[in-house]
C-alpha cells in the first residue's frame, strides 16, 4: 500500500531526521514532506477509529487513539513528519469555554463577546485536558518510526480568539474584528490570556516529545495592516519568544495564512524558524521572498489540485520541486487536506517529491 517510508539513511551524507534538517541550515534533497490535516476523514482507516471513539473531542482526549490516528498517514505514505492529531479549539475548551463538534457543520463554542465573557474561563484548569494531548505525544513519540519527526501545534491566538468570539467559523470573523475595533483593550486581554496559555500548551507538548511546533494562523489574512500587526504579528512574536527561552533549538514554523507580502515582516519580526505559505503565493515569490532571510520555507501546492491528480497536479509539483531546489525547503499543501481526496493521490504525490514517476 503506498510509498514505503523514507529510510534512516542518512541523505547528502549527513545524519538526522530529514524534516529537522532544513532547520540546521540544510537544502534536503528531496525535500521532507508532510501534509497539514494528514490525519483525517479521507482516511478510510481514520473513520473507522472515529466511528468508535464517540465524538470528535473523544478521539482527541483519547490518548490511544489520538496516536494512532496520528500514524496512520506515517504507515500508508512514509511521511517526513507526523502532527499530533488534536485541535486549535483544545485551548478554549481547557479554558472552560463550552466547545462543542456537530458532524457536518464544524464546531460550535458559546461565544465570548465582550470582556465581561473573560470571567467565564479559567486558566488554572487547563492542566487535566492539556495533560491528554501530552499522554497522546509520549504515546506517538514511542511508536513513531525513527526517521520521522513529531510535530506539536496549536491555533495562533487571532484564529482561536476568531472561533471563541463568532461561536463557530466564519468567512469574515467579522463580529471579532469589530470587538477588537470598538474596544481594543478589551479584546487584548483575551488576546494576552492566549498568549500565555499556548506558551504553557507548546512547552508542555515539547516536554511531551514534540520536536518541532506550527503555529496555525489561519484567519490572519483578513486582517488589515496595523491589525496584522498587533493582533497577528505581535502575539505570535511573543510565544515565539515564551517559547525560545526554555527550548531555544526547537523550530517554531508560523503559517499566516492569506498575509500575502505581509509574511515577509511576520518573519522578519516573530521571529519563526519556518514559513509556511498558503496557495495563494505564486511559487516563484516564494522562492524568492524569503531568499535572504534565516527561515526554512513550507508549502504549498493546493489541496484541490490534490484531489484533481493528472497531468495538472504534477505539472504544479514539478515546478514547486524545481524552484525551491537548493533551497531550505520542506513541501506541504497551502491549506489542509480536504476530506474528498484519493488517497491513491497523496501517495503519487509522495512518490513524486522522492523523484519517483
Ligand atoms: O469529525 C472530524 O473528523 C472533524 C474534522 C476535524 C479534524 C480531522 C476537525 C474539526 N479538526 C481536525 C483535526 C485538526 N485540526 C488537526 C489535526 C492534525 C492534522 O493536521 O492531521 C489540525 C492541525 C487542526 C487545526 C485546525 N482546526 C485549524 C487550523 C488549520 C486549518 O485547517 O486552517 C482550524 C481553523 C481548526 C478548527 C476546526 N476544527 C475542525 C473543523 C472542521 C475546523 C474548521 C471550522 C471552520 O472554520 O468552519
Amino acid at each position: 500500500m503506498g510509498t514505503p517510508p523514507r529510510s534512516a539513511k542518512p541523505r547528502n551524507g549527513k545524519a538526522g531526521k530529514p524534516f529537522l534538517r532544513p532547520f540546521s541550515g540544510e537544502a534536503v534533497a528531496p525535500p521532507p514532506i508532510w501534509l497539514m490535516r494528514q490525519a483525517g476523514r479521507y482516511l478510510p482507516e481514520y473513520r473507522e477509529v472515529r466511528a468508535k471513539a464517540g465524538g470528535f473531542l473523544d478521539l482527541c482526549y483519547n490518548p490511544d487513539l489520538a496516536a494512532e490516528v496520528t500514524l496512520q498517514p506515517i504507515r500508508r505514505f512514509g511521511f517526513d513528519a507526523a502532527i499530533i492529531f488534536s485541535d486549535i479549539l483544545i485551548v478554549p475548551h481547557a479554558l472552560g469555554q463550552e466547545v462543542r463538534f456537530i458532524e457536518g457543520e464544524g464546531p460550535r463554542l458559546d461565544p465570548i463577546t465582550g470582556v465581561a465573557g473573560l470571567a467565564r474561563l479559567d486558566a488554572s484548569k487547563t492542566g487535566d485536558r492539556f495533560g491528554k494531548v501530552y499522554e497522546a505525544i509520549a504515546k506517538t513519540a514511542s511508536l513513531l518510526p525513527a526517521e520521522a519527526a513529531l510535530i506539536g501545534f496549536c491555533g495562533a491566538p487571532w484564529t482561536v480568539a476568531t472561533y471563541m468570539v463568532g461561536g463557530q467559523g466564519s468567512t469574515d470573523q467579522a463580529a471579532t474584528r469589530l470587538w477588537a475595533y470598538r474596544d481594543p483593550e478589551g479584546f487584548s486581554q483575551l488576546i494576552a490570556l492566549l498568549v500565555t496559555t499556548s506558551i504553557e500548551y507548546l512547552c508542555g507538548q515539547i516536554a511531551a516529545g514534540a520536536e518541532c511546533l506550527q503555529i496555525f494562523d489561519t484567519w490572519a489574512g483578513n486582517l488589515p495592516d496595523d491589525e496584522f500587526e498587533r493582533w497577528s504579528v505581535e502575539p505570535t512574536k511573543a510565544i515565539v519568544a515564551g517559547i525560545k527561552k526554555k527550548h531555544p533549538m526547537v523550530p517554531i514554523i508560523g503559517f499566516p495564512k492569506g498575509a500575502g507580502a505581509s509574511a515577509l515582516n511576520y518573519v522578519a519580526e516573530t521571529g519563526v524558524n519556518g514559513i509556511g505559505c498558503d496557495t495563494s503565493m505564486p511559487p516563484f515569490m516564494m522562492a524568492e521572498a524569503f531568499a535572504d532571510e534565516n527561515v526554512v520555507v513550507q508549502g504549498n501546492l493546493d489541496p484541490l489540485l490534490l484531489v484533481a491528480g493528472g497531468e495538472a497536479m504534477e505539472a504544479r509539483v514539478e515546478e514547486i520541486l524545481e524552484l525551491m531546489e537548493d533551497r531550505r525547503f520542506i513541501f506541504n499543501l497551502g491549506h489542509g487536506i480536504v476530506p474528498e481526496t484519493p488517497p491513491e493521490h497523496v501517495a503519487l504525490l509522495v512518490k513524486l517529491v522522492r523523484g519517483g514517476h
